[in-house]
């Protein structure tokens, strides 16, 4: 049954964010991985999040309201080499204020790509949140473009490197979906 699920708004500065107290969890991970994707599945509408096979579609913070519990947070993607290095440096401080701003980010759910190897963003982004403090999750989306065998070795890589282990994800073979809501409800409660 889908999930209610309702947009909010899209801000580009931290000052209009909504001021309320609602637990928050925010998609946050390279241009072009799938966040947009990962949060319509959670909550079973399709075009909710606008999604794009072009890199970079995201460009604003994006508030869902999800059954009236909790935010979904859609950041921008990091990472997209044709943007302009205006746009990269806004990029940091739009999500550095945000995470700065907000008393009720309950956790973040992190996305790396299935195929993809992590890169220097990535490890930037892992230390960024281990400074901030704040829970987070790992997700491999795309789960559906590799093998079984390549996907377990990639999960275990994965745990070798950050040493949690991740949520394969696959918004074609519908894989990920219940295990990633658990880790949602098993924060919300004590946020
Ligand atoms: N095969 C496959 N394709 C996927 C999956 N998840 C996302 N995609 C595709 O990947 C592309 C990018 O997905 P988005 O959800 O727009 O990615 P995003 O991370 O929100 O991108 P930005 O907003 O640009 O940062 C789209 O063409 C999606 O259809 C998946 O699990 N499997
Ligand atoms: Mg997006």
């Amino acid at each position: 049954m889908p999930i209610k699920a309702v947009f909010i708004g899209s801000y580009s500065n931290v000052n209009q964010l909504p001021a309320d107290n609602i637990p928050q969890f925010a998609f946050a991970g390279r241009s072009n991985v799938g966040k947009s994707t990962l949060l319509n599945r959670l909550v079973g509408h399709h075009k909710l999040a606008r999604t794009s096979k072009t890199p970079g579609r995201t460009q604003t913070i994006n508030f869902f309201l999800i059954d009236d519990r909790y935010y979904f947070v859609d950041l921008p993607g990091y990472g997209f080499a044709k943007a302009p290095e205006k746009a990269r440096l806004n990029w940091g401080k739009l999500v550095d204020n945000y995470v700065n701003s907000v008393n009720n980010l309950c956790g973040f759910i992190f996305l790396l790509d299935s195929r993809r190897e992590p890169n220097e963003m990535d490890m930037m982004m892992l230390n960024w949140l281990e400074e901030k403090g704040k829970k987070y999750v790992f997700v491999l989306t795309k789960a559906d473009k590799i093998s079984k065998s390549e996907l377990l070795q990639k999960m275990r890589q994965i745990e070798k490197i950050f040493k949690v282990k991740p949520i394969p994800f696959s918004d074609i073979a519908g894989i990920g979906k219940a295990e990633l809501l658990g880790w949602i409800e098993s924060l919300v409660k004590s946020c």
